[in-house]
Order: structure tokens, then sequence, then C-alpha cells
């Protein structure tokens, strides 16, 4: 039971799609598979993370799961077919590559909110976002090798940079669990609270990173980025310079320039140093 008025954006079969003072909330909605994704699940997490993204009334995002059991316990193996997790098109697909890359790729922090086991391609999804808060109740780990599959991607490398190359080995060559402790002690989450208190702890959160300079925040997860995704990354930091260029008087004289045909004056302009 939230405290919390959250307003539905847009009813899904598999997940809830939710809105309150400035936070989108996506809740995978399967507790009774410990909220494992189907390629619909996938599909409806993509849609509403981009209606987050393109919404200038939305700040953050958070990523959980109904229910205190599990926020995520990865691809819905009973479903798994040749090639990739087979939805009602009967098209096996590995979609959740990309909502990886939607919560990378959005440049609004996305926080998630881990209750119960995150696990598997679960697990991943809380690693790519940019703040994991957990509760006490929370289990953490990697199954590939036991299931027989394997994230080489994001599951694999930015594990690493999180927690170290040594733990992340660990993590996916014994698969096994652990607790939110000591996923605060390696740096996994950055914070753990009892589970009455998960969602107070989240929106607190949440409110101080909306109360900052939303294109301060904007700028450090593109650098952040860049950092670890090569010319991918630095394409992004790029263009949120060409955003803020555009906000200058400097660029706007170039528009004007060609729209009044005359030649542009950026004579006035400083040559900072
Ligand atoms: C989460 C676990 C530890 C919970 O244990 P618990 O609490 O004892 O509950 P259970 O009784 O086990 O589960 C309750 C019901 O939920 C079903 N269920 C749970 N997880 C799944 C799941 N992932 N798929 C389908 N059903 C699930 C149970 O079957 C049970 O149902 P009933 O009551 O009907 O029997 C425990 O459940 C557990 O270990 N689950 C499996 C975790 C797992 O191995 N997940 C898959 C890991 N792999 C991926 O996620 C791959 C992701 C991916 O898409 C990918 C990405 C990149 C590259 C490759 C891949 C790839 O797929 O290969």
């Amino acid at each position: 039971m939230s405290n919390y008025n959250w307003q539905s954006i847009r009813e899904y079969r598999e997940i809830k799609f939710e809105f309150f003072e400035g936070i989108a909330k996506i809740t995978i909605n399967r507790p009774h598979k410990r909220n494992a994704f189907t390629p619909l699940t996938v599909q409806e997490m993509s849609e509403a993370m981009e209606i987050a993204r393109q919404d200038p009334a939305v700040g953050v995002v958070i990523l959980t799961g109904e229910g205190p059991d599990a926020f995520c316990s990865g691809g819905d193996q009973s479903v798994r077919g040749h090639g990739g997790y087979v939805g009602e098109d009967a098209v096996p697909r590995l979609n959740v590559l990309d909502f990886q890359m939607q919560i990378r790729r959005i440049p609004k922090p996305v926080v998630a909110m881990v209750a119960g086991y995150a696990i598997g391609g679960g697990h991943v999804l809380h690693v790519v976002c940019d703040i994991s808060i957990a509760a006490d109740n929370a289990r953490f780990g990697q199954t590939g090798p036991v299931v027989g599959s394997f994230d080489g991607g994001f599951g694999a490398s930015y594990l690493a940079r999180v927690v170290g190359q040594k733990k992340a080995r660990e993590i996916w060559f014994l698969c096994d669990q652990y607790n939110a402790q000591e996923a605060l002690d390696m740096g996994l989450v950055n914070k753990v609270v009892p589970l009455d208190k998960l969602e107070d702890e989240t929106i607190a959160w949440c409110r101080k990173m909306l109360a900052k300079s939303p294109i301060a925040l904007r700028m450090l997860k593109a650098a952040f980025n860049a950092e670890l995704d090569g010319q991918a990354g630095i394409q992004q930091l790029a263009g949120d310079a060409t955003l803020l260029y555009y906000l200058s008087e400097e660029a706007k004289e170039g528009k004007n320039a060609f729209l009044e045909k005359r030649k542009p004056d950026f004579s006035k302009f400083p040559k900072f140093p």
C-alpha cells in the first residue's frame, strides 16, 4: 500500500505506469512469476520509458516490481524459446537489451527501487539504473550459468565497473545470492532501508534530485556514461552540448541571420580563454 497519490498514466497488461509530483514509476506487474519479464513486459516498459523521457513534467523515473517478494527475476523462462523470449507474435526476442540502453540514454535519473529478488536479467536492470535503493529483504544475483544464459553486455562489463572485476566475476561464475547488506558493502546499491520504508526513502531521494538543476543532472549522467560508452557516449554528451548552445544568443544569431537573409554578426560574442 502506497502513501503517495500515484496517478495512472496509461494502462498496460504487464506493467503499471504511474506519475506523482515529477516522478514517473514503472512497475513490473507479474508478482506470480517474481516479476519475470516477457517480450510484452519489456515492450510496455520501453514505451513507458519513452513517454517518461518525452514528458517535460517528468524529472526522475523509478523502476520497480510489484509486491515485496521481487524486483524482477529476469527473463520468463517459460516463454524462452529458440533464440530469445517468445511473445504472442511467435518471434523470439532479447528486447530487454534495448530497454537497458533506454535506461542509460534517458537524460533523467532512473532509480531502481528493489524489494525482494533482483535476479538474472532483473539484476542487470537494477545494475544499469543510476541509483539503487534496496529494502532489507532484497537479494541479488546472476543465474545465467545455471539456467543456460549470460549477459555479456552491461550485465558483465558495467557490473564490473560498479563492483570491480574480481567481484563481478565471482557474481557470474558462482551464481551465489547476496543480501542487501552485502550488496551495500560492495557498492552494488546506494542505500538499504527496512521494507516498510522503501518507498518513502526512494521518494525522498527522488525529491532531492528533483530540487537540483535538471541540465546539470543531464550533463552529469551523460558524462558518467561517456567515459564507458565510447563514441556513442560522446555523441550523447555532444548532443547535450548542442542543446545548451541552442539556448545561447550566439547560436540564435546564426539561425536568425539565415532566416533574415543577412550575414551573421558574431563580433559581439566573447572569445572565452
Ligand atoms: C527468483 C527466485 C530466486 C525466487 O525464488 P522463490 O521465492 O523460492 O520463488 P519460486 O517458487 O522459485 O518462484 C515463484 C514462481 O515464480 C516463477 N518464476 C520465478 N522466476 C521465474 C522466471 N525467471 N521465469 C519464469 N518463472 C519464474 C516460479 O516458477 C514460480 O512459479 P510456480 O509457482 O508456478 O512454480 C527463483 O524463482 C529463481 O531463481 N527464478 C529464476 C531466476 C532466473 O534464472 N532468471 C532468468 C535469468 N536469465 C535472464 O534473465 C536472461 C535475461 C535476458 O533476457 C538476456 C539478456 C542478455 C543476454 C542474454 C539473455 C538471455 O536470456 O539469455
